[in-house]
């Protein structure tokens, strides 16, 4: 894929802009103590970019506990988790966002880029307003309108359309498996951060090192 044509980027979220997944990860870990499931760093890390609902189905899976509830009781457990999920993410600061990224959306600004989101976060909205990136975004995806988490590529095709570019000419930034494979089968180029994420297009080990100049470098 030609770098040339992209006039778009679709970013992650949790993992990409600020470690939300700290939050994510405690507020679980409370529900997991609570249905019985032992918390593990497996668990913890398959959550990542997946909707509420199937985290929890996901951590009574884990557990035995999956006929254990009526869909009143997760429903129930699963607004516990948010409720304890937006007191920790109130307490984000600018300062919060993760290193380099601030000055890469600076350049994808001013490089013209047009900018959205594709969280599976329906906070998403509240950690950009507390992030104070709000105005970066020309759009959200609203994960409420969405039939399938990732790696379903659903999310990233929905932000090609709010971003109005066919799929080559859209970038997407994830720090998740489950994220770059939705992505590339979106048919837009991968841009990975982290470890072992083999399918990215393009890959950094830390936020701090994305720039157009490194994106161009890796791509040839
Ligand atoms: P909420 P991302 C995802 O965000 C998180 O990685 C995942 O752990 C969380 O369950 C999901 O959002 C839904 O979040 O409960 O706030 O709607 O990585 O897609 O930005
Ligand atoms: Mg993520």
């Amino acid at each position: 894929m030609q770098f040339e044509q992209i006039k778009g980027f679709a970013f992650d979220l949790d993992g990409v802009i600020a470690d939300t997944a700290r939050f994510h990860g405690q507020a679980w870990h409370q529900v997991a103590d609570k249905v019985g499931t032992p918390w593990t760093r497996g668990l913890a890390d398959g959550l990542k970019g997946v909707s509420r609902m199937d985290s929890l189905e996901m951590i009574l899976k884990a557990g035995g506990h999956e006929n254990d509830y009526s869909q009143d009781e997760k429903v129930k457990l699963a607004t516990e988790k948010n409720d304890n999920y937006l007191k920790l993410v109130a307490t984000l600061t600018p300062s919060d966002i993760l290193p380099g990224m601030k000055a890469f959306l600076d350049e994808l600004k001013a490089a013209g880029y047009s900018l959205v989101l594709a969280s599976a976060s329906k906070n998403a909205p509240k950690v950009l307003k507390y992030l104070q990136l709000a105005d970066y975004f020309e759009g959200i995806v609203d994960p409420a309108s969405l039939s399938h988490s990732k790696p379903d590529p659903e999310i990233y095709v929905r932000a090609a359309e709010l971003l109005q570019l066919p799929a080559d000419q859209v970038a997407g930034v994830e720090d998740a498996q489950a994220g770059i494979q939705a992505i590339n089968g979106a048919g837009e180029l991968s841009v990975g951060i982290g470890a072992n994420l083999h399918d990215a297009d393009v890959r950094f080990d830390s936020t701090a090192d994305v720039s157009l100049t490194n994106i161009k470098k890796q791509l040839g």
